[in-house]
């Protein structure tokens, strides 16, 4: 137990020993670097700890190779994790020290784009929470996502330099390096009757590894997350420095450090350049040398390697793990093809999260041979021998099946069909999405391995969510039914009990005006717009994707000013749409429905002849940081995107949990929020997935008939291109354009009637507060379903073999 008084003096000491200064003369960035050595101190015994106990049981270890973490931010998690919460808090309170200010000192590390790169973290979370041994590899990028500002409406991004001040977080591990070797070319040597193939005139990148504590919720285990950091293995090129050529001397450092310079900012889309290969290539390499050192060091036999490891795929972006494990097993440690090809598919696991066209990976042929030649051969040999198991084992005769199973199709490599081929298991991430990959996208491999093909839905970290985002919330919950939901999260359904008690009821709405007070003064301090917290708070937060059809959300918007200009006595809850979210450098389309969000607001918000009935808000910069303040604040949580498209989701499940009402399409994990709720507390819309399949295969979708047939619509759309909005001309050209013009993909116009009914229902449900809070509370109750303890629980059991490992103090 930690008391006020050794924290005092543990603070003082680390003051002394960071700062150079005492507790007086410090300033708060000081204190937040002294605290953190605190906290590292406290971890670093349990993390010795946990590392001894896994390593001397040697219990299956699971490794997440993942290209993103979208960590958020450490301190107040730690705190909270290690039990010292509290006194760390009474402790700056004696001092007039708030701790939410301390927190503010740390910078958010943005090494990730959106949903996948937050699973990646709550698995983590509850990999370590569940005391399993489990650890994440990744990349150190010096750059993470963006920084988002808006300009003059448009969005402008910015570097985003996490690394700037100090680390607390991260202890760097030199000794632990190894070589990453890229290009050259593969020497056949004959062995006697074999071959060995040595790789020539390659060259190295070192690859230096930066461990992360994960720590778990007060259970004395403490999990790794290891990022990698490319440098070069000469200081300099000699011969080029005393020529007098500084440029040459730095050049192939500069090369080197390009690696891990910044993360691509592409969400789920593809983009086939040579550095994003190496990237991949620099993840996957060190991570798979790195897992069989430690299994040999730790006197595993490599034979029976996927007894003791399991590699998982985090999407295609690591999938050359498959060939990578091959080449060790077989170049470093002479195994043969055979056993090294059973090996690597009992070790490894797939998971896809979208069904994209666009955002499968397909790597050109020449690039990927030319800079990974030994692990293009293996990917050759790998196909090779697939295809003669799809004719010789499975008899497939047909030229199109054969066609959509090979690896190498058209001269580019396929990642999904190498992952699918080389992992024991693939699963989507929500039901709709793995019964979709099974009937239809990969319905020609489940047809040769449906043993393979499982579902694991989705989950998010209800300790982050729920215990830390809403404390009050949090509180009250425990009030009501106990403390056992922190570590139990079903438990919440025994909130439902409460349903009747008003008392109840006006506490959870009580909570949430208090959140959406909070929300209102940040939206203030931010952007200047006031907001009513007495109204409705509607939010979208997400990237701006055009599937996830923030267009349609701000098209309702536009009519219903149109509306309220016509009769601004309307009898209508004022209500305030916020939006949030980055859209990619290079998505012009996305670009101009930021341009579009902010261009409707500040004419509406300007506007005093709608009284305030309405408001828009676009907030800068979407964070986990900023998420956080955003979801505990909302009544409504806005899931649209077009049937089939959102594989799962995830922000979903948070405002449920939150207490939020879905206004929701059956896609993704939308349709198991449904199921858990129940019909009556969620609102749902729109085209169904076989409704959507059944327009793409017949090629029937019509919308200029919708267009020129209902007055709403048009009279709506036509707003964006007939100067209503005093923007320069044709500047919303290319919206109006793919709507009317070009197909309307995402079935906007389609779905914009019911859209619209939708969102009246939401309004007249608001009015009844008591029927409100009830919706609430049961959201909030059906959503423990939804932890990411249960999924991992899930993956545990089912894909990796990995169990709870009994923490040991020793
Ligand atoms: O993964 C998201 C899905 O869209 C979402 O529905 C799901 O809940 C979530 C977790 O399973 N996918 C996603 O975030 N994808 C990417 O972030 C991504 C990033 C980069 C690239 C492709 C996809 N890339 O090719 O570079």
């Amino acid at each position: 137990m930690l008391t006020k008084e050794t924290l005092k003096k543990e603070i003082e000491e680390a003051l002394y020993s960071t700062a150079g200064k005492s507790f007086a003369e410090s300033d708060l960035t000081d204190k937040y670097y002294a605290l953190g050595n605190v906290v590292r101190k406290h971890t670093g015994k349990i993390w010795s700890e946990t590392g001894k106990n896994q390593r001397a049981s040697k219990a299956k270890t699971v490794y997440y190779f993942s290209m993103e973490y979208l960590t958020g931010k450490f301190m107040e998690k730690n705190l909270e994790y290690l039990g010292i919460y509290e006194v760390v808090k009474d402790f700056f309170e004696d001092h007039d020290i708030c701790l939410g200010d301390l927190f503010d000192i740390e910078a958010e590390p943005g090494l990730g784009n959106g949903g996948l790169g937050r699973l990646a973290v709550a698995f983590l979370d509850s990999l370590s929470s569940m005391s399993m041994p489990g650890h994440g590899y990744g990349l150190r990028y010096e750059k993470g996502l963006f920084k988002q500002s808006i300009e003059n409406g448009y969005q402008k991004e910015e570097p985003q330099n996490w690394l700037k001040e100090q680390n607390i977080w991260e202890f760097k591990r030199p000794s632990e390096a190894v070589e990453v070797r890229y290009g050259g070319g593969i020497q056949v040597i004959p062995i006697g009757k074999k071959f060995t193939f040595r790789h020539v005139d390659y060259s190295i990148v070192k690859a230096v590894p930066y461990d992360t504590p994960f720590i778990g919720y007060k259970n004395h285990n403490v999990n790794t997350l290891r990022l990698w950091s490319a440098e070069s293995t000469e200081d300099l090129n000699l011969k080029e420095f005393s020529k007098g050529n500084l440029c040459g001397a730095f050049n192939k450092i500069d090369e080197v450090k390009s690696i891990c310079q910044v993360l691509y900012p592409d969400d789920s889309y593809y983009d086939g350049k040579r550095l994003r290969l190496k990237q991949e290539y620099f993840l996957v390499s060190a991570g798979v040398q790195d897992v069989v050192r430690k299994s040999v060091n730790n006197g595993i036999p490599l034979e029976e390697l996927h007894k003791y490891t399991a590699i998982h795929i985090n999407d295609t972006h690591p999938a050359m793990a498959v060939p990578e494990l091959m080449r060790i097993l077989m170049d470093e440690y002479y195994m043969e093809w055979e056993q090294a090809w059973k090996i690597t598919v009992k070790t490894c696991a797939f998971t896809n999260h979208t069904l994209l066209e666009e955002a499968m990976e397909k790597w050109d042929i020449s690039l990927y041979r030319d800079l990974l030649p030994r692990i293009w051969q293996i990917t050759e040999e790998i196909n090779n021998r697939f295809l003669a198991e799809l004719r010789n084992v499975h008899r497939i005769t047909s030229a199109e099946a054969m066609d959509k199973l090979s690896i190498i199709h058209q001269n580019t490599v396929r990642m999904v069909n190498l992952s699918i081929v080389g992992s024991h298991s693939i699963n989507g991430v929500a039901k709709l999405h793995s019964d979709l990959l099974k009937e239809r996208e990969l319905r020609h491999f489940y047809n040769i391995y449906p043993q393979k093909f499982n579902n694991k839905t989705n989950g998010i970290i209800h300790r982050h969510w729920l215990l830390s985002a809403n404390k009050n919330l949090a509180d009250l919950t425990e009030d009501l039914i106990g403390p056992g939901f922190k570590t139990n999260p079903i438990q919440m359904r025994e909130l439902l009990k409460h349903s009747n008690d008003k008392q109840v009821l006006d506490r959870i709405m009580e909570i949430k005006h208090e959140n959406k007070k909070n929300l209102s003064k940040y939206i203030y301090d931010t952007t200047g717009i006031k907001t009513n917290p007495h109204g409705i708070f509607d939010i979208q937060a997400k990237r701006i994707h055009e599937y996830k059809r923030q267009l349609m959300n701000i098209l309702h918007v536009m009519y219903l000013y149109d509306k309220l200009k016509t009769n601004p006595n309307m009898d209508m809850v004022p209500r305030t749409f916020i939006f949030a979210g980055k859209a990619a450098p290079g998505y012009y389309i996305a670009k101009e429905i930021i341009k579009l969000i902010n261009t409707v607001a500040r004419v509406v918000n300007s506007d005093l002849t709608i009284k305030d009935k309405l408001k828009i808000v676009f907030l800068e910069d979407y964070s986990v940081s900023l998420a956080t303040k955003m979801i505990p604040a909302a009544d409504v949580s806005e899931q649209i995107s077009t049937a089939t498209k959102e594989a799962s989701g995830t922000s979903n499940m948070k405002y449920m949990m939150n207490g939020a009402i879905t206004l929701a399409t059956l896609d993704g994990a939308n349709i198991e929020i449904m199921k858990e709720v129940g019909e009556n507390n969620i609102v749902v819309f729109g085209l169904k997935d076989y409704e959507v399949y059944d327009f793409y295969q017949r090629g029937n979708y019509d919308p200029q008939s919708l267009y020129f047939g209902n007055p709403v619509i048009k009279e709506t759309i036509d707003k964006l291109v007939n100067g209503y909005f005093r923007v320069p001309y044709g500047e919303f050209q290319p919206i109006y354009d793919s709507l009317v013009k070009y197909g309307d993909r995402y079935f906007i116009l389609k779905d914009f009637e019911s859209y619209m009914q939708a969102q009246r229902k939401i309004g007249n449900m608001y009015r009844n507060k008591y029927q409100w809070a009830e919706m609430s509370l049961s959201n909030t109750a059906c959503s423990g379903a939804f932890s990411s303890d249960y999924t991992i629980g899930r993956y545990a059991n089912e894909i990796w073999g990995v169990k709870t490992l009994t923490p040991r103090k020793d």
